[in-house]
Order: C-alpha cells, then sequence, then structure tokens
C-alpha cells in the first residue's frame, strides 16, 4: 500500500529530542528521511543513557525509526559540497541546532534558496524572536518558560515539570504539522518557505487554558473549579491546580484498594454532572443525589474536598481496575492510573501498533512507542534506526557519485 508522504524526501538535520520527534513522524508517514549526523560521533543521544554498553542507547533507537543515517563533516569544504547536493535533491531540510548554527555552517536561508527555491526549511528553536531568541533550551526550560510549570503542582509546593515531555515532543509534533501545511501551499505556489515551531510558543499553546484562566482571575479574583475555592486564596496568576480537572467536571485523583503498597494504585476519577444521581448510588449515598447542599454542581462546587473524601472511602474498597468496570457500567467518567509497565504489558496497545516491538541488529529487541496517528490510507510499519552511517555509501551513489569518488570524500574525512 502507498504511504502519505510517498516521494517526499527530508534532509533530516535534527538531534536530541524535539526535531527527531518530528522527523520520525514523517518518516512513518511514508517520507524518506535521511539523518546527517557529525562524522565520527553522530547525534548525541546515541551513546546517552546507555542500558548496553557500545549500543544505541533506546533514547536513540526509540526516536529515530525509519530513518537512513549519513555521517557528513559539514564544516569540511568537501563535505558542505555534498550538503549542497543533499540540499538541492531533498524537499525538506529539518533542524533544530542552537541559533545561528546552520547560518555559521555557511547554509542561511538565502544560501539554501538560491541552491533549491522549492526547499522547506524547519527548524525548532527554543524560543521564538525576543529577549531568549540566542538561548539554548532544552525540555525543562521550555516547560517553564511556556507556562507549563508554574501551573502544574500542588499549591503549597514548587513548581513541578511533566513526565510529558510536551517542550520537545510536543513542539516536534507541531513543528510536523508546519511542514506537511508548507508541503500543500507549495504545490499551489512552487515555492518553499521558513517553518519555525519555538518550544516555549509549543508548551504555551498547550497551555491554553491557562492563558484562560488568568484572564478569569483577573475579571472575578477566584476560580470555583479550582481546589483553592472556597477556603483558600488567590494571587494575582494562575495557581497551581493540583490534580483539578478544569472545564467544570470537577475531577480528582483517588485512592485504590492496595495504594499502601503500590503507588500508581489510584483512578481519576470525574464527578460529571450527567451522572451525578449515578455515582450517589454506587458510593451508598442515595441522599446526596436530592439533597439542595450537593444536587445541583454549583451546590457541590464549595464542598468538592469532602465529596472527593466520601468517593475515595468507596474506591479504596476496590481495584483501580475494579472501580473501573463498575463505574464504566454507569458511563460514570474515570481512568486508571497506570505504571508505565503495565502501559508496556498491555496486549491492546500491542495490537493497535501504538506499542510496538522492533528488532535491532546490536541491541536485539526492544519496545517503543509506535505512531499515534493512524491513517486508514497509509499504515505505519516501525522498522528500527539506523547504525551510524550505515546508509552513507547508498544515499552517495543515489546522488551521482562514484565508488572512487566516495572513497576519496571518505579519505578525506569529508563523509
Ligand atoms: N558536521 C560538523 N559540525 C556539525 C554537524 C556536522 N554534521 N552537525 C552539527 N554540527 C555542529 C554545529 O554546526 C554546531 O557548531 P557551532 O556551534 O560551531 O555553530 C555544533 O555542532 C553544535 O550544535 P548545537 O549548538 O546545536 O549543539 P549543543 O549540543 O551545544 O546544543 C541544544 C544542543 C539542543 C541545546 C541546541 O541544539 C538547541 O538549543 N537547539 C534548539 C532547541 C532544541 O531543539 N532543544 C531541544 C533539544 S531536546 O531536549
Amino acid at each position: 500500500m502507498s504511504k502519505a508522504l510517498d516521494g517526499v524526501r527530508i534532509l533530516d538535520f535534527t538531534h536530541v529530542q524535539s526535531g527527531p520527534t518530528c522527523t520520525q513522524l514523517l518518516a512513518w508517514f511514508g517520507a524518506d528521511v535521511i539523518k546527517v549526523e557529525r562524522a565520527g560521533a553522530g547525534d548525541i543521544t546515541r551513546e546517552q543513557l546507555r542500558d548496553i554498553p557500545d549500543v544505541d542507547s533506546l533514547y536513540f533507537t526509540m526516536l529515530n525509526h525509519n530513518k537512513r543515517s549519513v555521517t557528513i563533516d559539514t564544516k569540511n569544504p568537501e563535505g558542505k559540497l555534498v550538503l549542497e547536493a543533499l540540499i538541492q535533491k531533498c524537499d525538506v531540510l529539518v533542524e533544530n541546532f542552537a541559533p545561528g548554527a546552520l547560518d555559521r555552517m555557511g547554509f542561511t536561508w538565502e544560501r539554501i534558496q538560491e541552491l533549491n527555491p522549492r526547499m522547506i526549511v524547519a527548524s525548532v528553536k527554543g524560543f521564538g524572536p525576543g529577549p531568549y531568541e540566542d538561548c539554548k533550551v532544552y525540555e525543562n526550560v521550555a516547560q517553564c518558560a511556556g507556562g507549563a510549570a508554574s501551573t502544574t503542582g500542588f499549591d503549597d509546593g514548587p513548581p513541578v515539570v511533566s513526565g510529558a515531555q510536551i517542550g520537545d515532543s510536543g513542539t516536534g509534533l507541531h513543528l510536523a504539522l508546519g511542514i506537511v501545511t508548507a508541503l500543500y501551499q507549495r504545490t499551489l505556489t512552487g515555492r518553499g518557505q521558513k517553518v519555525l515551531a519555538a518550544m516555549q510558543d509549543g508548551v504555551l499553546n498547550l497551555c491554553r487554558v491557562k492563558l484562560r484562566d488568568q484572564q478569569r482571575l483577573e475579571r472575578t479574583g477566584t476560580m470555583k473549579e479550582y481546589p483553592q475555592y472556597p477556603n483558600g486564596t488567590f494571587g494575582e496568576a494562575v495557581p497551581r491546580a493540583g490534580n483539578a480537572s478544569g472545564g467544570g467536571q470537577p475531577g480528582w485523583i483517588l485512592k485504590c484498594k492496595g495504594w499502601e503498597t503500590d503507588p500508581n494504585a489510584y483512578i481519576y476519577f470525574i464527578t460529571q454532572a450527567p451522572v451525578w444521581a449515578k455515582i450517589c448510588n454506587v458510593i451508598g449515598k442515595e441522599e446526596w443525589a436530592t439533597d439542595p447542599n450537593y444536587a445541583t454542581p454549583a451546590a457541590r462546587l464549595p464542598h468538592l474536598k469532602d465529596i472527593f473524601a466520601e468517593i475515595e472511602r468507596w474506591t479504596m474498597t476496590k481495584t483501580k481496575f475494579e472501580a473501573m468496570q463498575i463505574l464504566n457500567k454507569y458511563d460514570i467518567p474515570c481512568g486508571p492510573i497506570l505504571s508505565m509497565k503495565e502501559i508496556a504489558e498491555e496486549p491492546s496497545l500491542r495490537k493497535t501498533g501504538t506499542i510496538v516491538e522492533v528488532d535491532h541488529p546490536t541491541r536485539g529487541k526492544y519496545l517503543t512507542v509506535g505512531n499515534p496517528i493512524k491513517l486508514s490510507d497509509s499504515p505505519t510499519e516501525v522498522t528500527r534506526s539506523p547504525l551510524l552511517g550505515e546508509h552513507t555509501d547508498e544515499v552517495m551513489t543515489e546522488l551521482g557519485y562514484s565508488p572512487e569518488q566516495i572513497s576519496a570524500l571518505r579519505t578525506a574525512g569529508a563523509i
């Protein structure tokens, strides 16, 4: 079966996490992704957090599936010529170097346009234009600068970063959308363009509801669905809301049977208004369904803490899975707190290709997260990440270099 991005060639100049997540998605949709790495060393993540000596780390393998790897020294004059040939052959250049690195290599937007006016140049940077534009940025810096950390955690504790890599993988997703959009526009204009996804912007986009709350707070001085209401105090900025859910459907994380020894024996429980009477029945508080202090969402808001404490008395008598089964019967929205171990072992995720087992020549079998976006006409087949420079000769041959030229470039240290 054909793939959505068949025929699209990506010059993948990305490293670490944010850029590679973007190009991996494009590869899963069928693009030919040629990862250019520094000769001898490669993407720094190949050797970071290694679990097996001298073998590409899981960090690298899990972010670089379905790609080809070529090694080019782009600071070597002959290496630069090879890169120019690649720029002429490819549709998109994706990079996430520190600000200015591509220019310092001699590949400014103007130069790239001279070489290939159809080229789309897509970049991840930590910040957009402004006071921090020259800064190097990693995941947690973006979570802090994008508003996620100040709004995550509990009110009586410090800001907290999330395990979800919203700065890196989140920005990679944003960039991938920018790239396919630019490819579509190119079918109409024939021209390439620059695509920029700044990590601060990507995180802020995912924290949109918190900027909503900032303005609500300024207007009304309070927010009734936050745990600070009614007894705590609100300051000038959106506070950390613990595990409260937004959007007027109060929720909280509650203990389940076994919580004393299992750190993940918890369930997320939402007291959705339409099923309030059913919740009352399940937990044995039938009288709350008609009691004016509990019967309406507005009446419940001032004593949500007591309500969740009562529901927790019920959830603590069930495992999270037993609670799920009972609550689902009544369409009460809830979700188990799943550990990574439970997720890795979940058969339904294997079945859909969301968790995939991949074989690697030096590492052996390992688990990875497959393509979370499923296209009915462009199925994803996850293949292993490339070894460093595995495809240098193959790609050089496709570019028209003869075996003699390839060997001379290798002797010169260009590839
Ligand atoms: N041949 C020769 N030189 C190469 C090369 C190649 N194939 N590939 C890269 N280089 C060079 C670059 O030209 C750059 O050289 P200069 O500093 O002389 O211009 C150098 O390698 C280092 O690049 P870098 O500054 O991007 O790398 P770093 O490890 O110092 O910084 C990072 C890493 C991620 C902080 C920085 O790249 C960055 O801020 N990127 C943008 C934001 C981003 O994506 N952050 C997410 C990272 S994932 O958590």
